[in-house]
């Protein structure tokens, strides 16, 4: 069977951060006017006053510290509270392609490679800014890439299952280097009014470059030894922003048209499912649990991916078993366990093996393992 390596790796990261703290302010300021506002309906019971938020629990709850996003001035003014992101003409290139090309150059760098060697782009993530053109047609055409390009959608797990069918398309031969792309701007589909939730996602780009071992130029790759994709449905991360909204004016600009979730049920659902999944797609590669030096997992949630590492590797955590960039980048959807990967994967030796994991709404969970050549 074709032998097939992840080459290169690239990120992009806005300029632009909020802390926990600057978020905190804003939403209280958005509280205060909020109950003010409607201070008689809330004495009259017919309007809940909101809460406040606070830096502490999002902290614990969660171990986010910090989040990118493409524009912080509309997210922490508390007269807007979402980003401020303008339109652009058909002749520009889009804002989703934009991060997507510069996290690609990068990656494209350090896997030796020129766009002219690249066949294949999948643009896999959580939400596409439009329906058509494919945003992955218009990076192919903005890097100036020959073969074929889509996109794919499977919320948090869209990395990993681009990665299978990158994998998948090389050992067919329907490609011979295939770029995955992961250009999430999550804070233009996240509810920044919402406590529950507010304080949960951020901004990046990522790019894993795919080819066959026997083109690779450059030292440190890694060969993708087994993929595994598994879903489930489930309504506890749920968005229904879709274009058949106008056919119902009723719903348009609902709560329900922006990401929700029932945190703690995801929680306790998906851990489980992830840790066996690990496990199991392991074993069938006949490697052990102690075989695994590193996991690059999806970021959620610390205690997440505390209970996940404990689960798979039999002992404490540690944040070299499995290396955490969500305090710093807070959920990126998709792009989590690949910011992991492109950050914390150096140092491992020749022959180490760890495991890429991803999992979220859908359910869905991909896991792959990889060997460092
Ligand atoms: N400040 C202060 N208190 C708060 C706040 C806040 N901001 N929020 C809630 N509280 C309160 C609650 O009211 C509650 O109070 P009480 O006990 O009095 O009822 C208490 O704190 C506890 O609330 P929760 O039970 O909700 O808190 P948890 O401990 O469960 O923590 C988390 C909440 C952090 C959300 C946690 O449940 C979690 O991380 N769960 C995992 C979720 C997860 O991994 N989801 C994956 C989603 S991502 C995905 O699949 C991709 C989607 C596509 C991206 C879209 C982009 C926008």
């Amino acid at each position: 069977m074709q032998r097939v390596v992840i080459s290169g790796t690239g990120l992009y990261t806005p300029s632009e951060s909020i802390s926990n703290d600057e978020l905190v302010v804003a939403f209280n300021a958005y509280v205060q006017r909020f109950n003010e506002a409607n201070a008689d309906a809330i004495a009259q019971g017919t309007v809940s006053p909101l809460a406040e938020s606070s830096s502490e629990f999002i902290q614990k709850a969660s171990g986010i510290k910090s989040r990118y996003v493409m524009n912080k001035s509309g997210v922490i003014d508390p007269n807007r509270m979402f980003p401020h992101i303008p339109e652009r003409a058909d002749d520009e290139l889009g804002i989703q392609a934009e991060i997507a090309v510069l996290s690609a150059r990068e990656a494209l760098a350090q896997a030796g490679k020129t766009p002219a060697d690249v066949d294949a782009i999948i643009v896999a993530c959580s939400n596409m800014q439009r329906a058509y053109p494919a945003v992955a047609i218009e990076v192919q055409h903005a890097l100036g890439c020959g073969g074929f390009a889509y996109d794919m959608n499977v919320a948090c797990s869209s990395a990993t299952f681009g990665l299978q069918n990158a994998v998948d398309a090389i050992r067919s031969g329907s490609a011979r280097c295939v770029l995955v792309i992961s250009p999430e701007i999550t804070s233009a589909h996240l509810e920044f009014r919402d406590r529950d939730c507010h304080f949960i996602f951020g901004d990046v780009a990522t790019t894993m470059v795919v080819e066959a071992a026997e083109t690779c130029t450059v030292d440190g790759a890694y060969e993708v030894l087994g993929t595994r994709l598994v879903t489930q449905f489930s309504n506890a991360i749920r968005n229904n922003f879709g274009f058949l909204n106008r056919c119902d004016e009723s719903g348009v600009g609902t709560r329900d048209k922006l990401f929700r979730q029932e945190g703690r049920k995801v929680f306790k659902e998906v851990c489980p499912m992830v840790a066996e999944q690990i496990v199991a797609h392991s074993t069938s590669l006949n490697l052990n649990v102690n075989d695994l030096k590193r996991l690059w997992l999806h970021q959620a949630n610390l205690s997440m991916n505390e209970l996940i590492a404990k689960r798979v590797l039999g002992r404490e955590f540690s944040r070299d078993d499995a290396p955490v960039i969500l305090d710093e980048y807070a959920n990126t959807s998709s792009a989590g366990s690949i910011i992991a990967f492109h950050k914390y994967r150096r140092d491992l030796a020749a022959g180490d093996v760890g495991v890429i994991c991803s999992f979220g709404a859908g359910y869905s969970i991909g896991s792959v393992v990889v060997r460092r050549c």
